[in-house]
């Protein structure tokens, strides 16, 4: 059955790959599954045609004959069950890999958005300079346990997993901050996510859409 994704017509990010839709990439070029995207524009996002697919009226949306997903975790937890690739088979591996993603979204991932909010959207508020240095120390709370796990290992657990695809994806978003290259293990780790031939795939296809045009 025909995959389909949706994706921002324009992603506000010229094709840095940070818009969402990438994760989905990633994980579909991983696991070696075909698929197609379906651009869409802001105002057809809050649209009912699309908000059918995502309630919340965002990208990006999974579509695989009747079924429909939003949420990116949900849709790599879905392709990771369905095909091999980025879980492993043995029980406890696979319990392990799954805690993984839930800790890239709901621990590492909220004040990373939040560093997003406070550099972007709130950057000409009087009260901004004064709380930008302690959003970034919600940041790096976090960083510093995850990087003091991850000491001199490749991965997360023994092998690539959905949980380090999301956690790559989480953390890359940090490069332009300079938080990141201050934990010089995350930094390499993410590198090594970035250097995985399917990430290249998901980011060249992204890019093609995305690029500024001169
Ligand atoms: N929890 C949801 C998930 O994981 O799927 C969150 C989905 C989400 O936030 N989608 C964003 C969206 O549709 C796109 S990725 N936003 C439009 C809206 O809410 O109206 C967030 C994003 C957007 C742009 C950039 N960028 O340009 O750098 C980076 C990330």
């Amino acid at each position: 059955m025909t995959i389909t994704i949706t994706a921002f017509e324009r992603s506000p990010d010229s094709g840095k790959g940070l818009a969402r839709d990438t994760r989905i990439r990633w994980a579909l070029e991983e696991v070696g599954q075909p698929y197609e995207v379906r651009l869409v524009s802001f105002a057809e996002m809050k649209e009912p045609a699309h908000l059918a697919l995502h309630p919340f009226g965002q990208i990006p949306t999974y579509e695989e004959g009747p079924l429909s997903l939003f949420e990116t975790g949900s849709i790599i937890l879905h392709l990771a069950e369905q095909h091999e690739g980025l879980l492993p088979k043995e029980k406890n591996a696979r319990a392990r890999a799954i805690t993984w993603m839930f800790a890239a979204l709901n621990t590492v991932e909220p004040p990373i958005l939040e560093l997003t909010t406070a550099r972007i959207f709130e950057s000409d508020r009087p009260w901004s300079a004064e709380r930008l240095p302690l959003v970034k120390e919600r940041v790096r709370a976090p960083l510093h346990k995850l990087s003091a796990h991850l000491g001199a290992d490749e991965w997360l657990d023994d092998r690539f997993s959905a949980g380090d695809l999301l956690m790559v994806s989480v953390l890359l978003r940090l490069r332009m901050s300079g938080i990141l290259d201050e934990y010089q293990n995350l930094a390499a780790y993410v590198a090594r996510g970035e250097a995985r031939p399917a990430y290249r795939r998901a980011f060249a296809a992204q890019y093609a859409i995305n690029a500024p045009t001169a």
